[in-house]
């Protein structure tokens, strides 16, 4: 597939997501094809997987996309993308790990990694795994609107602190479907989405979108396009054909998160939501480029006004983005879940904080 030029070839589904942007924004000018920063990003992103996995059956293979749970503790990358070389068992030669790296043929460029430690001490600090807290925060949500801005902003982290400051890697929004390590990550990202919906089942709920109806009945791009040379993809181009992947034909070996059953989610989702909490509460939109938000709690002074007490580190969160990103504005809050560090600040939930960016 990645010596393939053609329409099915690793270059050619790459862009699919990113450069050469190939789409247009409602004032006319050119962007990546991709959606985030709406609720229709859990339906582009689970049809742009089965793109690669019928790319990749086209070309023989059998296999589904493998997933990588990073909610799970982790010393480094999955082996799968680790080596630039692996021994052929049948010839025991060393060959080329189509993993390892992607070319970027029209610009002549290698994707590359510089992953940050906070990937790995993450998984380091038990439930205190801010990787895994993302999900659950998402998972809780019992709408798709509240449910798709968590989830969105808990897949995130991974693109930044794989990718690093490197242009052509996995944080720039423009060349992350390049690294083949993005497919991986994103297959994983579609199976968090297919247990929210396994959850919503068995809580009795929806499980298709309550809100942004009027993005769910226009095919996306480029998926339907006539140039799309896969049926299934073109014939389920709408957002609202994609709610029931059983439908595209695939299903999951494992639809648990961190060892757990959707039963004993529901029930740890139950236990969190029983108790007192704080969240910061953001409004997110496009930057042009991908973030890492710091957060920080300002103890107010007596004035209730002011503070010069600001210095009270609360956690982070990252954005993706680039300068062909959609124009996004997320009609949802984001809340990032800070009731630890309040307890820690020996504040109590009623006094009156805020959060700043430093
Ligand atoms: Cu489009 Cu992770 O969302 O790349």
């Amino acid at each position: 597939m990645q010596d393939d030029d053609g329409p099915t070839g690793y270059q050619a589904i790459s862009a699919y997501h990113g450069e050469p942007a190939d789409c247009k924004a409602a004032d006319g000018s050119t962007i990546v094809c991709c959606l985030h920063g709406m609720p229709s990003f859990p339906m582009w992103h689970r049809l742009y997987i089965v793109q690669f996995e019928q790319a990749m059956a086209s070309h023989g293979s059998k296999l589904g996309v493998p997933y990588w749970d990073w909610t799970k503790p982790m010393t480094h990358l999955p082996e799968l993308v680790q080596h630039p070389l692996f021994i052929d068992p049948s010839g025991k030669k060393a060959k080329k790990n189509v993993f390892y790296s992607g070319e970027i043929k029209f610009e002549h460029k290698v994707t590359a990694r510089a992953v940050d430690a906070r990937l790995y001490d993450a998984s380091k600090k038990g439930h205190e795994n801010f990787l895994l807290e993302g999900v659950l925060n998402a998972l809780e949500h019992e709408d798709f609107c509240h449910f798709e801005v968590q989830f969105e902003v808990a897949h995130n982290p991974i693109h930044y602190l794989v990718g690093g400051r490197i242009t052509h890697s996995m944080s720039s929004l423009e060349y992350t479907s390049y690294d083949p390590i993005f497919f991986l990550h994103h297959s994983n990202v579609e199976r968090q989405f297919a247990l929210w919906q396994a959850l919503q089942k068995h809580r009795g709920l929806p499980t298709r979108a309550n809100c942004g109806l009027n993005l769910f009945h226009e095919p996306m791009e480029p998926f339907g396009r006539e140039t799309n040379p896969i049926a299934l993809t073109k014939d389920n181009a709408k957002p609202s054909s994609v709610f029931e992947y059983d439908q595209l034909g695939y299903e999951y070996d494992d639809l648990t998160l961190n060892g757990m059953s959707i039963e004993e989610l529901d029930n740890l989702l139950k236990q969190r939501k029983s108790k007192a909490r704080a969240f910061a509460n953001f409004r997110l939109g496009g930057i042009k480029t991908s973030a890492n938000v710091r957060i920080s709690i300002c103890i107010p002074n007596k004035d209730g006004r002011h503070s010069d007490n600001c210095d009270n580190y609360a956690g982070e969160f990252f954005i993706l983005g680039g300068k062909h990103e959609m124009p996004w504005h997320f009609a949802y809050p984001y809340l990032y879940e800070i009731t630890d560090k309040v307890h820690a600040l020996g504040l109590s939930f009623w006094t009156q904080i805020t959060t700043s960016k430093p």
